[in-house]
């Protein structure tokens, strides 16, 4: 706790070039390690962003990163706090993954904010800068045995994406009956919630708020797709395979 307090404090103040250097001497994962936070141990406070804000262009750019987790997503952390306390969810004893699973006990504000947070420590950790990372071994199985190949999954997952109409995100999940499924979700819900018509443990996640992406991309959310799929962290989904 007390590391991440330090590396919290440090993320703030640190600049760019400070930002990476600190999670890297911190131990960012090396291959074969863990590759990222999994999904049951996301809580309920925001953790530093695993790069810098600049990190992720050309694709995204700093400024809407920067805005994006120090306004959006923290936003969300602290309405989901507020929300908690009025709501009397125990945070210490209740995880956010069972609060998400029961969100239907709960307030609007609960939900958009319990998503929103959720969604968002999930999704900084789908992404990772550009390299030619590609699926592994027994996702890439999967995925071909769902879908067909990697190329038809993408597709199809690039058009849940573009078609979910106003704001949402869009998935790659793994369902309870244990196959690869590809859908969207409207505002902050999201497959873990019992209110969701798509089901499943997370795999993959794509923020189609405008606000993920407008600055660069103004209205081509179809561009801001397309160059996405460059930053996509393929051990964390792999990861998120594994534990599923
Ligand atoms: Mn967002």
């Amino acid at each position: 706790m007390k590391n991440k307090m330090h590396r919290r404090t440090f993320i703030k103040t640190g600049t760019q070039a400070g930002i990476s250097a600190g999670l890297i001497a911190a131990g960012l994962p090396a291959l074969g390690q863990v590759a990222g936070l999994a999904i049951g141990q996301i809580g309920y406070t925001q953790q530093p962003l695993p790069y810098g804000y600049s990190s992720l262009e050309p694709v995204i750019d700093g400024t809407t990163m920067n805005i994006h987790y120090t306004k959006h997503a923290a936003g969300y952390t602290k309405n989901l706090s507020d929300a908690c306390a009025a709501e009397k969810v125990d945070t210490t004893t209740t995880s956010l993954e069972q609060l998400l699973r029961s969100i239907s006990k709960y307030s609007t504000k609960m939900r958009n904010n319990a998503g929103g947070h959720f969604n968002h420590e999930f999704f900084w950790q789908c992404m990772q800068p550009a390299t030619t990372s590609e699926p592994g071994g027994s996702l890439t199985q999967a995925i071909i045995q769902s879908f067909g190949s990697v190329d038809t999954m993408k597709t199809q997952f690039s058009d849940a994406a573009k078609n979910r109409f106003g704001s949402g995100w869009a998935w790659l999940v793994m369902t309870p009956d244990r196959k690869l499924a590809i859908g969207s979700s409207s505002n902050q819900d999201n497959p873990l919630m019992d209110i969701s018509d798509l089901k499943g443990k997370p795999l993959l996640g794509l923020d189609v708020w405008e606000h993920a992406y407008y600055l660069n991309y103004q209205n081509r959310r179809a561009d801001y797709i397309a160059n996405w799929w460059k930053l996509v962290n393929w051990s964390f989904v792999q990861q998120n395979f594994d534990q599923a």
